[in-house]
């Protein structure tokens, strides 16, 4: 069986999913095509490092990344940092030959984020991208439902990745909020999720026109704050400008002719983390809500009139990742989505066959390209064209 020493840099949110989808790993999907052993967890925050150590259980920790790339016992590196990290972390990973799943989005802009598809395909090293919302079993039923031609000619899209941890002006100032940190608010954070769910149904987009706002222009800094968490007023050492999107709506178009409708926001009282895709065409219509993660609501315009509706299908063994559970309702959720990305990434490692990952760093770009022209448009109040001959 194939070894894979995995090594993390980031120990906070993502921190803690990675480590449970690589545990789980070998409990999903037995017998494991891979032993994976967990090497070493990095955070610049000594102490992070040091219970993420003890909490992730690693062999050991450390809080200079660049110790990872001379380590002979890390073959993978995880990179579950803020944004502007990912492209310096994951060139010297590559250049050291090691595989890399790095968090969405995966650059700070387009240009960045092909480098870095360009520079792991070159070295031929296994990559992948945290866009795992796609990994969800009712999404994948909706694309096969496309596919198949269920619901005839598609016609629109509706994508909303909409939450509310943003709406309080005293939620202290973190890396979300910094352009020189994240590159774009909403955009690149949630809206990156949505538009990549788009491509993967649709293809790719063609064109984009878009509105931004920012509704909180001017935050408090709090050492060690976190989304909406406020902060102590003995915690305050200043105010900083926000210089990201609070909230974006975009109209795209794809090459296929298709049109939809992009909408992102931090501003939305009630939705704490709500993802919603909806797909109308010819025939018939797919919603999805990953507020019912498990379940697809499906519309057949082939129904006799007298049943027609919205049908809604339990996400079971018969559908897409159907091999983790024996019955529906038990539920494909976080920790699953990621799981499944780890199957692809630590198979394509053992079989040393990066193509078999099923989001890389290719989709990663094609999100950043778009995430680019979107923000652009916002800018110039003009449609912006996708370059797809790239
Ligand atoms: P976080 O702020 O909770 O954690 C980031 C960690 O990185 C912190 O512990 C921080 O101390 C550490 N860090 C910062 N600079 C560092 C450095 N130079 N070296 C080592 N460690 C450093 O952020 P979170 O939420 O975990 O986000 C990380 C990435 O994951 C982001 O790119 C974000 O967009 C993505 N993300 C993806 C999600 C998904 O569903 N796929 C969900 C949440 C975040
Ligand atoms: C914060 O908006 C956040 O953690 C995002 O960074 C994730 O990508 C999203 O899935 C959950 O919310």
């Amino acid at each position: 069986m194939k070894n894979i020493g995995i090594s993390m840099i980031g120990g906070g949110f993502m921190g803690k999913l990675h480590t449970l989808a690589i545990q789980s790993y070998p409990v999903y999907y037995y017998p494991p095509k891979a032993n994976v052993t967990k090497e070493c967890v990095v955070d610049i925050d000594p102490e992070i490092a040091r219970t993420s150590r003890e909490r992730f259980g690693f062999d050991r920790c450390a809080t200079d990344w660049k110790e990872l790339m001379n380590d002979d016992r890390t073959t993978a590196v995880v990179v579950a940092t803020p944004n502007f990290l990912h492209k310096p972390i994951v060139m010297e990973a590559i250049k050291a030959g090691k595989h890399v799943f790095c968090e969405k989005p995966l650059a700070m802009n387009g240009q960045d984020a092909y480098e870095m598809y360009q520079a792991a395909k070159e070295a031929g090293v296994v990559h992948a991208v945290g866009h795992n919302n796609r990994a969800l079993s009712a999404v994948r039923l909706m694309k096969q439902l496309i596919d198949k031609g269920a619901l005839g000619e598609i016609y629109s899209i509706q994508m909303r990745y909409v939450q509310a941890w943003g709406m309080d002006p005293e939620a202290p100032m973190q890396w979300r909020f910094d352009a020189s940190k994240a590159g774009t608010g909403t955009l690149g954070d949630t809206g990156s999720h949505a538009l990549d769910i788009g491509r993967y149904l649709l293809g790719d987009y063609k064109r984009v026109t878009s509105l931004t706002k920012t509704f909180v222009k001017e935050r408090n800094i709090a050492a060690g704050a976190l989304l909406s968490k406020v902060p102590d007023k003995n915690q305050i050492t200043g105010r900083q400008k926000v210089d990201v999107d609070d909230d974006i709506k975009a109209l795209v178009e794809f090459e296929s002719g298709v049109s939809g409708i992009l909408w992102s926001s931090r501003f939305c009282m009630g939705h704490e983390d709500t993802l919603d895709i909806e797909v109308y065409g010819s025939m018939g219509s797919a919603r999805f809500s990953r507020e019912r993660p498990n379940e697809l609501e499906f519309y057949s315009g082939k129904d006799e009139e007298s049943v027609k509706g919205f049908r809604k299908i339990k996400m079971g063994p018969q559908h897409p990742n159907g091999e983790l559970w024996p019955m529906a309702d038990l539920g494909v959720g976080y920790v699953e989505q990621k799981c499944v990305e780890y199957k692809d990434f630590f198979e394509a490692i053992a079989d040393n066959k990066p193509g078999k990952v099923a989001t890389s760093f290719y989709d990663g770009f094609k999100v950043c390209q778009v995430i680019d022209a979107i923000a652009k448009s916002a800018q110039t109040g003009q449609w912006v064209e996708i370059d797809n001959t790239i």
